[in-house]
């Protein structure tokens, strides 16, 4: 099964959004196989986003993300990449669809509540830069064979 990373952003945490975006994660089927509540260091953040730098809104980005603790969550089911960004929608709120996360909770590009990596090689690199091994848990679901046919 597929990996991707998530974090809900300082946002999220301030507005109590946790439960609601989890919620909407686990309802489609995905499975939390890592979980952690942190505040990210700037040497983070701008790991984090170093594809980013020298654009203009990257230092109030680096601002925000460090601004308040978040939650750092890796996410496993089929196609999980492409789901999760499906769920979470576009990266300006004003575009992203009603039902999406950032369609249904935020206002603002700058305040768009939620992560989630992009492509297979960017969710492995931000995997490695959140857990380590040993923080990722291998277990199965009791309802597994209700949400998979195989
Ligand atoms: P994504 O989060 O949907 O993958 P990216 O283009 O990778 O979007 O941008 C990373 C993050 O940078 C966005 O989620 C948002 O928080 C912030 N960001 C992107 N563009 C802007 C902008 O024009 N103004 C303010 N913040 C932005
Ligand atoms: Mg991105």
């Amino acid at each position: 099964m597929e990996r991707t990373f998530v974090m809900i952003k300082p946002d999220g945490v301030q507005r109590r959004l946790i439960g609601k975006v989890i919620e909407r994660l686990e309802q489609s089927g995905l499975k939390i196989v890592a979980m952690k509540f942190l505040h990210v260091s700037k040497q983070l953040a701008e790991k984090h986003y170093e594809m980013h730098k020298g654009k203009p809104f990257y230092d109030g980005l680096i601002k925000y993300i460090t601004s308040g603790p978040v939650v750092a969550m890796v996410v496993e089911g089929l196609n999980a990449i492409e789901r999760v960004r499906m769920l979470v929608g576009a990266t300006d709120p004003q575009k992203a669809a009603p039902g999406t996360i950032r369609g249904d909770y935020a206002q603002h590009i700058g305040r768009n509540i939620i992560h989630a990596s992009d492509a297979k090689e960017t969710a492995e690199k931000e995997i490695k830069l959140w857990f380590s091994e040993n923080e990722i848990v291998d277990y199965s679901m009791a309802d597994e064979s209700w949400v998979y046919e195989k």
